[in-house]
């Protein structure tokens, strides 16, 4: 029988967010490999979330209706049945390791983990794989898994169609403005290793650049942590600096290494680098989020049953 014949769990992965302000210390815990956070980092971060929703966290609700949108298309395009998803958060419940085993609870024997973010890194993508992998095998799970796919045309048209409304958005400042393409940073140290990360987002920048007819464009780095280690640069602040020396005065930033709306999105961009471009004189707009878009689902859908093949080899 085809693999296609079959039910097949989806293992869809996300960051995760906490449940509630007094969850944020157990979350930032989680992230830390279970060293707690000083007083002095609970409280910056507790108000971070703060002063982007007071209490409410918008990447908990976007992620389910990622993966309801997620599991609607698979419907549409491999027939109803064919595929489940679940969910699996790295850093909140339901966790990475609860959605492999609510997929063996429910008897699934093949599946294929994905995360939503589209391009790989051995820190970020493959670290979700690899607990996903372990938890499967504990459960006799066969998993295929889908590394990146940030490449796909579906994804670089949504992400190309966002960039042309975010320069409507500045009007007549459309002509000069420069189009600021950005990811999270992580740490220098994944160079040593050839990382695909730093290429595969540039890939995605020129792609979308390319599709939007967009000509002036950078890539910058945000959200690094305070780890005492060195993370990848140029900063999102300061290749702001340089572009205000430089006389740029709009800029659309498009974070194309993140999907949805959320604290470094909501917090890192419209708070913070707007509030520094403005005092450079300077105009800043965001690009909307991919949230549930069809192209994006279908990018995801596409990868996902392009990765069940493998299960039948
Ligand atoms: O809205 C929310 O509640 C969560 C937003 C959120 C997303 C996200 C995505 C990525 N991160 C990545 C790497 C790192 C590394 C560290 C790190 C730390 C944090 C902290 C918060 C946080 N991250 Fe995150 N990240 C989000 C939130 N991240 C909060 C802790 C405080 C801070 O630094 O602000 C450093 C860990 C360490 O201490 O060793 C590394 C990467 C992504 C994008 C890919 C993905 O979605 O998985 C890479 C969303």
């Amino acid at each position: 029988m085809s693999v296609l014949n079959r039910p097949i769990g989806v293992l869809v992965m996300s960051y995760g967010t906490p449940e509630s302000l007094e969850g944020v210390e157990a979350y930032y815990t989680h992230i830390r490999r279970g060293h707690p956070p000083t007083p002095e980092q609970l409280e910056d971060l507790t108000n971070r979330y703060r002063a982007i929703v007071g209490g409410v966290f918008p990447l908990r609700e976007n992620t389910n209706r990622q993966v309801e949108a997620l599991q609607r298309t698979l419907d549409e395009q491999a027939g109803a049945g064919r595929f489940k998803c679940y969910q699996g958060l790295k850093h909140a419940a339901p966790f990475i390791e609860d959605g492999v085993a609510a997929m063996a609870k429910d008897g699934v024997t093949e599946a294929v983990a994905i995360v939503l973010t589209p391009q790989y890194s051995s820190m970020s993508v493959g670290g979700y794989l690899k607990r996903a992998k372990e938890e499967a095998q504990k459960h006799g799970i066969r998993i295929a898994s889908v590394e990146s796919y940030h490449l796909h045309p579906e994804l670089i048209s949504a992400l190309a169609k966002r960039v042309e409304a975010g320069l409507a958005k500045l009007g007549e400042g459309r002509s000069d403005a420069l189009v600021l393409f950005s990811a999270h940073s992580l740490p220098e140290k994944i160079l040593e290793h050839n990382d695909p990360y730093p290429e595969q987002l540039l890939e995605t920048s020129r792609a979308v650049a390319e599709a939007a007819g967009v000509a002036c464009w950078q890539f910058t780095w945000q959200s690094a942590g305070q780890t005492g280690q060195r993370w990848l640069g140029p900063d999102i602040l300061e290749s702001l600096e340089r572009l205000a020396q430089e006389g740029v005065r709009y800029a659309l930033v498009a974070p194309v290494g993140f999907v949805s709306e959320h604290l470094e999105v909501l917090y890192d961009i419209d708070i913070e680098a707007r509030r520094f471009a403005q005092e450079r004189g300077m105009r800043l707009e965001r690009i909307d989020m991919l949230g549930e878009d069809p192209q994006y689902m279908k990018a995801l859908a596409d990868s996902v049953v392009s990765a069940a093949r493998e299960l039948d080899s």
